[in-house]
């Protein structure tokens, strides 16, 4: 059984050479961007075994993203190929260093994963990892895609452990119905990732404990609070257990110099999803998940080598004083 199987679309990425509006910026150098494969990447770059779902066009940059995401050791053989259709690419410019605002510019409408559907992918594939890791950002490509992610959240016997990144992407959703749809979403989850920007802008709730009272049924609920760090809140029921018992566990994140923050988020859920593999408690998932974070934070694309397995478990058995 594999690991994490990641589903959702990747881009090709193109990350400007120098700082700029996206009107002036002459050059972009070519990279690959795609929250849930870069899931993968990071997984498979820490040892697991993890497996990308998703269609790409029948182009040579389909080509390039099934080649750099299988060349991480991610499992690609489930990846359809569209004849009919591109694979997506984007632009983006370098974030300010103090509010990290940048420019996007998504050419992925009518993309090749816009047409993952129930009956365009594997779902035997898909629903073969031990976690299946899911994003928001799939639910806005086309009526299609968030079908596809509803039957991937629904309630079924035997099915993966279901891990929800929330990843609001105003950009994407051309209605309010988004913010709807992804607290659906995020329910029928067993993990899910939000920050708290996200929370507050989609659903208007102020907090880690507000977001968990709206998202009750999901086993654990990690609240990300930017630069300051993350709460993890267990499950509010009487069973025994640390996680059982709905408290909440904030761990700093760690400080670093930020060159861009994309690709941290995704970093974090790796890390996160890492640790819960290998039954580490709920401190340790954090440290891991800001750990993996750290590295994507400090480079200018999405992915970064992460930290080996030994090193990060010694850094996440620091003690506390010596943390963050
Ligand atoms: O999480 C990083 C992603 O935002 C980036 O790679 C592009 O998947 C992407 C998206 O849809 O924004």
């Amino acid at each position: 059984v594999v690991d994490v199987v990641a589903l959702g679309e990747s881009m090709v990425t193109f990350l400007p050479t120098v700082p700029g509006r996206l009107a002036d910026v002459p050059s972009f150098e070519r990279a690959i961007g795609g929250a849930e494969s870069n899931v993968a990447c990071v997984l498979a770059a820490a040892g697991h075994s993890a497996r990308w779902v998703s269609r790409v066009g029948a182009d040579g940059f389909g080509d390039h993203l099934v080649a750099t995401i299988g060349a991480y050791g991610v499992d690609v053989s489930s990846v359809r190929r569209d004849a009919a259709r591109p694979t997506g690419v984007y632009f983006r410019t370098a974030g300010d260093r103090a509010t990290d605002a940048h420019e996007v510019a998504y050419y992925r409408a009518g993309s090749a994963a816009s047409a993952m559907t129930v009956d365009t992918v594997d779902l035997d594939a898909v629903r073969a990892g031990r976690v299946l890791h899911l994003s928001g950002i799939t639910a806005a490509l086309s009526g299609p895609c968030l079908d596809l992610l509803r039957e991937l959240t629904a309630p079924s016997l035997g099915r993966p452990l279901v891990s929800f990144d929330v990843n609001l992407r105003p950009g994407l959703w051309r209605d309010a119905a988004g913010a709807r749809v992804l607290l659906e979403l995020a329910r029928g989850a067993d993990i899910v990732f939000v920050g708290d920007d996200e929370a507050r802008e989609a659903w208007g709730l102020h907090g880690a404990r507000a977001v968990r009272e709206a998202l009750p049924e999901p086993e654990i609920v990690v609240v990300k609070q930017g630069r300051g760090g993350a709460t993890a809140l267990g499950k509010d029921t009487d069973g025994a257990g640390e996680d059982a018992t709905g408290a909440a566990t904030f761990v700093p994140a760690l400080d670093v110099d930020v060159v861009a923050a994309v690709g941290a988020g995704d970093a974090f859920a790796a890390g996160f999803l890492s640790a819960t593999l290998r039954g580490l408690p709920v401190r340790d998932r954090l440290r891991h998940g800001h750990l993996m974070a750290a590295a994507a934070l400090t480079v200018p694309g999405d992915l970064a080598t992460p930290p080996a397995r030994d090193h990060a478990d010694r850094l996440a058995a620091l003690d506390d004083t010596a943390w963050g």
